[in-house]
């Protein structure tokens, strides 16, 4: 099962409470307050980790919490804090409150995380409230409360280089050529039913990381076929590669073919159509490839290049082609563009949150109750391989 967005619930542990508590002791008159502050709660955080191809794990459980912290005692004894519930997610994911729409984080990179719900701060213990004017206080805090919310997880992929076209274009081909991946080929269209990675390694440093995703059919915009649903996958690339199959099978016009996955990524975004795409005639050394290829140029009025997976013409020029063009293109093209960085309004609006609850805690200080004192947290040089997993 490959699954790239779900929603789950998070909510931070609350905090331990504060007690009230006074120092007992033989031959201590007087021995003065002695609560101990309430540990804080675990937050939820979400991490990107290596190894992860999609969200499949979470669809099974949807409520995370984070453990609550432990209460204060007397002796001035502090509660322990609890530990942080994590939840791993493959990089490329996109962390958003599905109420308010914001993004969270974009964890792009293994390693990166963001708390999604921060755990109550434990509650001061009445030790705190002495002063010279009142040396027995009976006011203690309760624990913050975590913060809850339900929050939307989509997964992105993350690669230099998209291939897109038709199904039975040879994408998947073209990727097991290029790579070390494995993704699943057949003369039938939709064989590949989920987007596959793979690294593109050259000398020098880092590689490329290509995507291969579903084929397009034409009316993929209104739900036909697989692909509109993953044209997603494909948003954070640089380059777009378009295979075309020079002969086609179903005998297809090839132009007319490369015209409908054009309208289909205008439907798609603005931004995918408008993204640099190299175009590419597959499968040469079928008979009539050269004179389509040729006619495909002629009609497109563009520069062409020609593939054959089964011999390998023509892939070490793609490969130096897609090279040279990811060069050009800086890094963050694609992934600035459909990927909102965190909104600066959505971060204050955060911290306020975050504020106004440290000024509700000192609201909750409370007189406690006489007996409630004494008893009481790129990538680039590693082989993607394929991303294609069944759960
Ligand atoms: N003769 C020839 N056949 C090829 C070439 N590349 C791919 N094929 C064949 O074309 C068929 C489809 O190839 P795939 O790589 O599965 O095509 P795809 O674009 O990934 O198709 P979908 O996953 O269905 O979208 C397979 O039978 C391949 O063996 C080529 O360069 N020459
Ligand atoms: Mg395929």
């Amino acid at each position: 099962m490959f699954v790239d967005r779900v929603e789950i619930y998070v909510k931070g542990g609350d905090g331990g409470d504060g007690v009230v508590s006074f120092r007992r002791e033989k031959y201590v008159p007087r021995g003065g307050p002695d609560g101990g502050d309430g540990g804080d709660g675990g937050s939820v955080i979400i991490r990107a980790v290596e190894g992860l191809t999609n969200l499949a794990h979470l669809s099974f459980q949807r409520h995370w919490k984070g453990e609550r912290g432990y209460h204060g005692q007397g002796s001035k004894k502090h509660g322990r804090s609890s530990d942080d519930c994590v939840i791993d997610v493959p990089p490329g994911t996109i962390v958003r409150d599905r109420e308010r729409g914001h993004i969270l984080r974009d964890l792009k990179v293994a390693g990166d995380s963001v708390v999604a719900a921060r755990g109550g701060r434990g509650g001061h213990g009445n030790t705190h409230f002495k002063s010279s004017t009142d040396r027995a206080p009976r006011k203690r805090e309760t624990g913050e409360i975590g913060e809850e919310r339900w929050i939307s997880l989509e997964l992105k992929v993350i690669a230099d280089v998209g291939l897109i076209g038709l199904p039975n274009a040879g994408k998947s081909t073209l990727l097991s050529r290029i790579s070390r991946a494995h993704p699943e080929i057949a003369d039938y269209p939709f064989t590949t039913k989920y987007p596959n990675l793979g690294m593109v390694a050259f000398e020098g440093e880092g590689g490329l990381v290509v995507a291969d995703i579903p084929g397009l059919i034409e009316g993929a915009h209104l739900g036909h076929g697989l692909g509109h649903e993953f044209l997603r996958h494909v948003e954070r690339t640089r380059l777009l590669v378009h295979l075309i199959e020079a002969v086609p099978i179903d005998g297809s016009d090839p132009v007319e073919n490369y015209r409908t996955i054009r309208g289909e990524l205008d439907h798609y975004s603005k931004t995918l159509s408008e993204r640099p795409e190299l175009v590419v005639v597959t499968k040469m050394d079928l008979t009539g490839a050269r004179e389509s290829a040729k006619r495909i140029a002629a009609e497109l009025d563009r520069e062409v290049l020609t593939i054959s997976s089964v011999d390998g013409s023509g892939t070490p020029e793609l490969i130096s082609k897609m090279i040279e063009l990811c060069r050009s293109l800086k890094v963050n093209d694609a992934a600035n563009e459909t990927v909102a960085p965190l909104d600066p309004t959505n971060v204050d609006e955060e911290r306020n949150a975050g504020s106004s609850r440290v000024g509700a805690r000192s609201e909750r200080a409370e007189a406690a109750a006489p007996d409630a004192g004494e008893s009481i947290a790129p990538q680039a040089n590693e082989i993607v391989g394929s991303i294609v997993e069944t759960v």
